[in-house]
């Protein structure tokens, strides 16, 4: 029944076209064909400058509306220390683009209507304007040199890497799919060696458990780092592309399998600081989501996230992992608590390379193992 209606819809939409089309042809033949151009060039001028007109209000009020949307403003405030700096990028790329958006959207269309097609009209010729040129070439090239400057010490600011002698926290996340796989150095604030032939079942990261540096490192499940400390973190990825992303903190960096890259930031608000900033802005500014009705209790439920930033599969959107920026004291609390991979899975099994030892330490007369073994035999 529903395919009978489409194909008679479309016969009729035919039957409509056709028709039309004979309409305008008697009307063109009735007044002449000069006549019936400059109508429509009349009427599509008109239509530009509508267009131009509602274009522009709606894009005007677009703005208004998502003014606290956008990055840096409202509930969008940055987390850590250089993400002023993007947000501030941000905004002045968007004010120097906007103002050239604006205004070729008004030439475009205002001329469509100035410079419509008239009885008599003569279009001039233009080979060449020194003035124009000047004028369409300089004004860009200064913006775009004052953009990319303003651009590149921000990147080189956000990329600079730690001293050695700076104190800062190093950790390590490498992509896989589909999840990332965190790593803390443990106590002696090292992480130890890895090579990737030695990733296993029960190896995730392939370290190399000859190095003791491995032997404190734990792989937490959730990010923990204290507030107001340089945090560097080293990016891997195990299979495809990923990528390392925090929102809140402006962070965001590739994880590439075969080169290591990194990125260096401090957390500025620990997670209880955002989340009375959201609930200042619900009580005080409009609410997050006026159609919401759980919009003003949102700000409880508040926490940062690290996400994958690069479509990496089926999975990737389970690739989510709670970031919690806590202070200094319940830091060290939460470290503390937290047992190493190897102390909790591989030490004492056949894959630890000190097992023969840890075996000899625990137990207190081995010549009665073999004693024992030796009965058994017989
Ligand atoms: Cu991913």
């Amino acid at each position: 029944m529903t395919a009978l209606l489409a194909v008679l819809s479309l016969i009729l939409i035919a039957i409509i076209v056709v028709q039309l089309g004979k309409v305008s042809e008697l009307a063109r033949k009735i007044r002449g064909e000069e006549e019936m151009q400059l109508m429509v060039n009349r009427r599509n001028g008109a239509l530009s400058l509508l267009f131009l007109i509602v274009f522009l209000a709606a894009t005007i009020a677009s703005g208004l509306y998502y003014k606290n949307w956008f990055l840096g403003f409202g509930p969008h405030a940055s987390a850590s220390q250089h993400g002023g700096a993007l947000d501030n990028m941000f905004a002045v790329t968007l004010f120097f683009t906007g103002i050239v958006f604006v205004l070729t959207h008004i030439a475009l269309f205002y001329f469509a209507w100035r410079y419509q097609g008239r009885r008599g009209g003569k279009a001039e010729f233009l080979s060449h304007n020194n003035r124009l040129e000047v004028v369409w070439t300089l004004i860009p090239a200064v913006v775009m040199t004052f953009l990319v400057i303003k651009g590149l010490d921000a990147w080189n600011e956000v990329m600079a890497d730690v001293s050695p002698e700076e104190e800062y926290i190093e950790i390590e996340a490498t992509g896989m799919q589909f999840a990332w796989l965190l790593r803390y150095p443990g106590p002696d604030g090292k992480l130890g060696a890895r090579d990737y032939k030695k990733i296993s079942a029960s190896n995730p990261l392939g370290q190399d458990w000859t190095d003791t540096k491995n032997h404190d490192d734990i792989h937490p499940t959730e990010i923990v780092l204290p507030v107001g400390k340089k945090v560097r973190v080293r990016i891997t990825s195990r299979d495809v592309l990923h990528n390392f992303y925090l929102p809140h903190f402006r962070v965001k960096m590739d994880a590439v399998p075969g080169m290591p890259t990194y990125f260096v930031f401090t957390p500025s608000k620990t997670t209880e600081e955002y989340r009375q900033e959201l609930k200042n802005y619900d009580e005080y500014n409009v609410p997050i989501d006026p159609d919401d009705p759980e919009s003003l209790l949102k700000w409880e439920a508040f926490d940062y996230e690290l996400a994958c930033a690069e479509l990496c599969g089926k999975g990737h959107f389970s690739m989510k992992r709670l970031v919690k920026i806590v202070p200094e004291a319940e830091y060290q609390d939460w470290l503390s608590k937290q047992q190493s991979y190897y102390e909790s899975t591989i030490k004492g099994t056949d894959d630890d390379p000190f097992k023969s030892e840890t075996d000899a330490i625990s137990e207190a007369a081995p010549e009665e193992v073999e004693d024992l073994q030796e009965e058994a035999a017989e």
